[in-house]
């Protein structure tokens, strides 16, 4: 009906689990999960279900997390919420991670750089335990399928959060999960690229890997002051001239490209394929992780760039055309319309499909069904409603309004 095809020659899974949607950092907080109903209602509505095997992500265990984060901080993250936050922070085990309070601090922090204050980054909401596991899952479960060879290219694009740090959040990202999936994948390849379009640089992979010669990290982001007041963009780091840590064997293996505001279309082709393709050169990665943050397309509420998701698109084709080993992760992304339009267009691209100008109005029967990645066999509760044939007009329509009037 609509043309979705299984791609020919290459294998694609999904990785999701809808419960995440249900969160919310806060009131304003740019951070907003929904995004990812609305790029779930996309995918499905153009039937992409069917050029891959989907599964339902199950929440990642705490020894998985404590590969890479401090065990004293993935105890608090397995404990916290809105309610048990005041009396966390006063266990000893976890007041050293309390940072000292400055003059003119706007925002009262906690341990590990989080707060229940509204202005904060990394705030604690209702729920923010499960949702961290839960991202975390689905990346772990992609990065399995992977490295299992079940599939050439693993989605999820509730995961990206590559701001976090060993034994702090930072920057809306409380779980490294990229960081957690590159550890796994070194057991099965040689060497690991990670690459980065978010607007913001990729810090917390980086330094996980500064010492590292067997990841290289390579990060395009907007660098520079933000504006007038003198202050830097988000996270401020990511300059040309930092390129792993000097005098161990990660020295020459991170790259940056630091950016100015409003690079277009052409201009980041040109930087993109002409680093990307030289990194690869040297570097002859056996995986590669792309980080496909939405926050680089023009328009975004907290980015500055102006690309067009044809052009994010495109990186995601020109990274899939060297066929390896392909993880591929969401991350930032603040104007949630593009951003369901942007991750839907590459779940396209990553299945050799075109899609169709308008969501299409019948979605066919979906014939076979797979499981989570482990675990017992469950559909997703949207799709099961697909095969009902429940999620018609009312689902599509209210879908379509709120991508045009968001
Ligand atoms: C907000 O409106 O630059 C948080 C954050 C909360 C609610 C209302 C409070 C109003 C923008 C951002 C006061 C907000 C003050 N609310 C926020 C230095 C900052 C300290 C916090 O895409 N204030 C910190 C982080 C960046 C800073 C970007 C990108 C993640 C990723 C991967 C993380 N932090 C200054 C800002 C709002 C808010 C409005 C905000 N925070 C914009 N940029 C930041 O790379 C997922
Ligand atoms: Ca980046
Ligand atoms: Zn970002």
């Amino acid at each position: 009906e609509n043309g979705i095809q299984r791609p020919k020659g290459h294998k694609v899974s999904f990785h999701y689990n809808s419960h995440v949607e249900d969160m919310h950092f806060g009131k304003t907080h740019p951070m907003k999960p929904w995004r990812l109903t609305l790029t779930k209602h996309l995918v499905l509505g153009h039937g992409l279900q069917y050029a891959m095997d989907t599964y339902e992500a199950v929440s990642a265990g705490t020894d998985e997390v404590r590969k890479f984060h401090a065990p004293d901080y993935v105890d608090f993250l397995r404990q916290v919420s809105p309610k048990t936050f005041p009396e966390l922070c006063k266990i000893p085990r976890f007041t050293r991670a309390i940072p000292p309070k400055h003059e003119g601090d706007s925002v009262e922090l906690g341990p590990y750089n989080l707060s229940t204050s509204p202005g904060a980054d990394c705030p604690v909401f209702d729920g923010m335990s499960e949702y961290l596991f839960l991202y975390t899952g689905a990346t772990l479960a992609a990065t399995h399928q992977l490295t299992s060879g079940a599939c050439n290219i693993a989605i999820n694009w509730s995961g990206g959060l590559h701001h976090a740090h060993k034994a702090e959040a930072s920057g809306f990202c409380y779980i490294n999960d990229i960081v957690l999936a590159i550890l796994d994948m070194l057991r099965v390849y040689a060497r690991v690229l990670y690459i980065d379009i978010d607007v913001h640089h990729g810090d917390g992979v980086e330094e996980a890997f500064q010492r590292q010669p067997r990841v290289m990290t390579l990060s395009y982001h907007r660098y520079g002051p933000y504006d007038e007041t003198g202050h830097k963009f988000f996270p401020g780091t990511g300059d040309l001239e930092d390129i792993g840590l000097k005098g161990t064997p990660g020295e020459h293996f991170a790259l940056n490209v630091p950016i100015p505001s409003g690079i277009d279309d052409r201009q980041y082709k040109f930087l993109f394929e002409g680093v990307t393709g030289r990194a690869i050169e040297a570097f002859n990665p056996s995986a590669i992780v792309l980080q496909c943050g939405a926050d680089s397309l023009g328009g975004d509420r907290l980015g500055q760039f102006n690309i067009n998701i044809k052009q994010h698109g495109e990186c995601v084709a020109f990274v899939k055309n060297q066929h390896l080993p392909l993880l591929l992760l969401g991350g930032g992304g603040y104007t949630a319309r593009n951003v369901a339009r942007a991750w839907c267009h590459e779940t396209a691209i990553a299945t050799d499909n075109k899609l169709v100008d308008k969501v299409p109005y019948f979605v066919p029967r979906i014939e076979a069904f797979k499981g989570r990645a482990h675990g017992d066999e469950k559909m997703y509760p949207s799709f099961e409603r697909l095969h009902k044939n429940e999620c018609k007009d009312a689902d599509l329509e209210y879908m379509v309004k709120k991508l045009e009037h968001d």
